[in-house]
């Protein structure tokens, strides 16, 4: 198949998963077309059956804000075109989804049909979607969408609440490729952070509110008054400077190493004894299970679509959001105990293996060959 995939480039996990999605299909022989406004992160080197369109963006005077989605239409319309696609992969609805059915449109008036697959993320439903701003645009796409899928059940019920949904929905939960999370010379590596053997807590995010990056400082302080201990950050974003005021305030700055934005975070993440992910809420948690992946037990919050990835008093164990003092008292009876620490490592890993990346690819392939021949169908009639 020819398939164009629409995401964001960033470092969220919608991006991710849409470039380990096209990688992953790339593999198993599809030409697989990129289109974003930059290269995606994780998109590197040079990769058979891949290719990377840019979206340039024209800025003109008399543009307050530059009409993104309109160029981006005009690229899918264009990259259809010239590759034959079969169809467009849109990865979180705004504006990929509404985009992507313009461009279905300006083709149709050619002659020339595509089919629209829709994936829908989180935030993208849950926090900015259903405001009256976008949630008649948002429901009208996902509509019109050849076939929609969430990453979680959650979200998916989500999405029926706020929307007025006709289409079916498909869950098509998040992935990950196992091997890319083993880490050589670990114990060496893990040196760098605790050099004593302390305990190595970890937090990946991009430091939005709903991440309450906060709370990942609170259960720390309890967790290294109780036993020595060390929190690696991972990301960046707009709670930054909260975080480090509270960092002196707790005066736990001495013990975390924050490393920024990182591209390859599969490498780090296996380094942890703990992930602490204490979301306001989550479509799905994606940086849980790359934990898991890397045989790293979750404590998490227990909203959203979180429980379908860590399960409590096996891969990790989950709380309240806000209550710090159980997730402390969580980490603390994981870490206390290194028999239970191994146990939860080895369970961690087993419930990342329920998501492995092949078990999941032909869910979407399964589903792109139903959109295609409901095409011809209608294409013969
Ligand atoms: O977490 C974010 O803010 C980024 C956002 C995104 O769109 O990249 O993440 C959402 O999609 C991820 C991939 O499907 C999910 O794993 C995250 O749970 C989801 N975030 C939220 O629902 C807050």
């Amino acid at each position: 198949m020819k398939i164009g995939i629409v995401c964001y480039p960033t470092f969220g996990g919608s991006g991710v998963v849409a470039t380990e999605l096209g990688q992953a299909l790339a593999a198993e022989g599809h030409e697989v077309h990129f289109i974003s406004y930059s290269k995606p992160v994780r998109l590197e080197g040079e990769v058979k059956n891949i290719q990377f369109h840019e979206v340039s963006v024209i800025d003109y005077p008399l543009f307050d804000y530059s009409p993104y989605e309109i160029m981006l239409s005009s690229k899918l319309t264009d990259v259809a075109k010239k590759y034959h696609l079969d169809l467009l992969h849109v990865h979180y609805a705004i504006p990929h989804a509404s985009a992507a059915y313009m461009a279905k449109q300006v083709l149709a008036s050619q002659g020339i049909k595509i089919g629209v697959v829709t994936t829908l993320h989180g935030t993208d439903i849950t926090l900015l979607g259903k405001d009256p701003a976008f949630e008649p645009v948002i429901t009208f796409s996902i509509n019109a969408s050849d076939a929609v899928t969430t990453v979680s059940e959650s979200l998916k019920k989500d999405t029926l609440k706020y929307f007025s949904v006709t289409k079916e929905i498909k869950v098509i939960p998040n992935f990950v490729c196992l091997e890319e999370y083993e880490i050589p010379n670990k114990e060496e590596r893990k040196k760098l952070y605790a050099p004593y053997g302390e305990k190595i807590l970890l937090h990946v995010s991009n430091y939005r509110k709903v991440k309450r990056v906060e709370d990942v400082l609170r259960v720390f302080d309890k967790v290294r008054k109780q036993i020595p201990a060390k929190l690696i950050l991972v990301g960046d974003g707009p709670e930054r400077k909260n975080i480090d005021t509270l960092c002196k305030e707790l005066d736990t700055c001495g013990d975390i190493h924050s490393l920024g934005k990182v591209k390859n975070v599969e490498k780090i993440i296996g380094l942890a004894d703990l992930f602490l992910l204490t979301s306001e809420t989550e479509s799905f948690g994606l940086a849980a299970l790359e934990a898991m992946a890397a045989k790293v037990p979750v404590i998490s919050t227990n909203m959203g679509g979180i429980p379908e990835v860590n399960v409590h008093g096996f891969s990790g164990m989950l709380s309240n959001v806000g209550d710090v003092d159980d997730m402390a008292k969580n980490a603390l009876s994981i870490l206390k105990n290194e028999q239970t620490l191994q146990q939860f490592r080895v369970n961690a890993f087993e419930q990342a293996k329920k998501f492995r990346i092949e078990k999941i690819l032909p869910m979407y392939e399964k589903l792109y060959e139903e959109v295609l021949s409901k095409q011809q169908a209608i294409g013969n009639r």
